[in-house]
């Protein structure tokens, strides 16, 4: 197996102790999985924010969003009712809930590796009934002068892709949730295909199929159809449970590319590479056999959620070639990693689509 992947030496740039808590009696357990676009001349993060109370011996407390306020829940891990085997969520008498409470914040850098948060730009909080478990994830497109914010929306109702836009990121419009339960890892394509938006997003079948990367059209970005599955998992591959999209697919000479995470049944998240038709892309052209990163590193390794890169943002450099991924390593840190996208694009297979 071949990873491309050259991880920046200052890995990881941002761990849990480098940001301060939303709240009073929280603290920050992940920062992981941000969201990248470039403003005013620096580039940005959009960082996923995970909190939960002081860990205390016992007791499995974990916060939840009650009418814009939080509310901790308390459980003796003795408890007959709690099913507790996975960090990231657990089970209580029959209901699931995550372990964590995730935000959005904003973060900014003038040369990629340093970032600090800015002053004047407020965190972004999960509001209303269909994020009272948090927001997540976050890919932000640029088109037309506007950002698109995608992000995965979490409660008792569901796991769904919220929707905002902005043109300042002090001023957004919340477009309520446009693909529902269960869905997520939804980009905007960054250009409009034929007078339409497209975006990638990952529904997820619970009895027949399974967790496919399909394609969505929209006249306006608010409301979508047209769904077309593209890219499944590969039985006995590193891709064989799980796919999904990074962030916006890459215009190319050779097509859109798109960096993707695929996971196994063991969990292990890495990432690889698809091509779709530059007109249409519904039509995959190629696709990656192997990852192009697969977690090696401790900080990959070892972790709120060990064996995990996962990515939803980067960067193209202006020479077209060079591209720094941002991505979140094992659930907890921010860590970044240069690609050719050449080097990408000769590890795509013709036949393997
Ligand atoms: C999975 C993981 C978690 C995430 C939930 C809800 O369990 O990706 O990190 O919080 O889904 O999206």
């Amino acid at each position: 197996m071949k990873d491309i992947a050259k991880r920046f030496s200052e890995n990881p740039l941002l761990k849990p102790a480098d940001l301060k808590p939303s709240t009073e009696g929280l603290e920050i357990a992940c920062l992981l999985n941000p969201g990248v676009f470039q403003y005013q001349d620096k580039t940005w993060l959009i960082v996923r924010v995970a909190e939960r109370p002081a860990l205390k011996e016992n007791l499995i407390s974990f916060p939840v969003l009650n009418s814009g306020n939080i509310k901790i829940i308390e459980i003796t891990k003795d408890d007959p009712e709690l099913k507790a085997t996975d960090a990231r969520v657990i089970n209580y008498k029959g209901v699931d809930y995550l372990t964590t409470l995730s935000h959005l914040r904003l973060l900014c850098s003038d040369d990629g590796i340093r970032f600090y948060e800015p002053e004047g730009y407020h965190p972004i909080m999960g509001e209303g009934i269909l994020q009272a478990f948090g927001i997540e994830d976050c890919r932000v497109t640029f088109l037309k002068n506007t950002y698109y914010l995608t992000f995965t929306s979490v409660s008792d109702n569901g796991v769904g892709v919220g929707l905002k836009t902005t043109a300042d990121w002090k001023n957004f419009q919340s477009h309520g949730m446009i693909l529902p339960p269960h869905n997520k890892d939804c980009a905007v394509f960054s250009e409009k295909i034929n007078g339409q938006y497209y975006a990638l997003h990952r529904p997820s079948s619970v009895e027949i199929g399974g967790n496919y990367i399909w394609l969505a059209q929209s006249p306006d970005s608010i409301h979508w159809g047209n769904h077309k599955c593209i890219i499944k998992t590969r039985e006995n591959l590193w891709d064989s449970a799980r796919v999904g999209a990074g962030a916006a697919p890459i215009k190319t000479d050779a097509g859109w590319l798109e960096i993707y995470h695929g996971a196994n049944y063991q969990n292990q998240y890495c990432l690889g590479a698809f091509l779709t038709d530059i007109n249409d892309p519904s039509k995959i052209i190629a696709r990656t056999e192997e990852p192009i990163m697969i977690p090696s590193a401790d900080y990959e390794v070892s972790g709120f959620f060990g064996n995990v890169v996962f990515t939803n943002g980067h960067i193209v450099h202006p020479d077209g070639d060079t591209l720094t991924i941002y991505y979140g390593a094992s659930d907890e840190f921010v860590c970044a990693a240069q690609f050719s996208i050449k080097e990408v694009c000769s590890l795509l297979k013709y036949d393997h689509a």
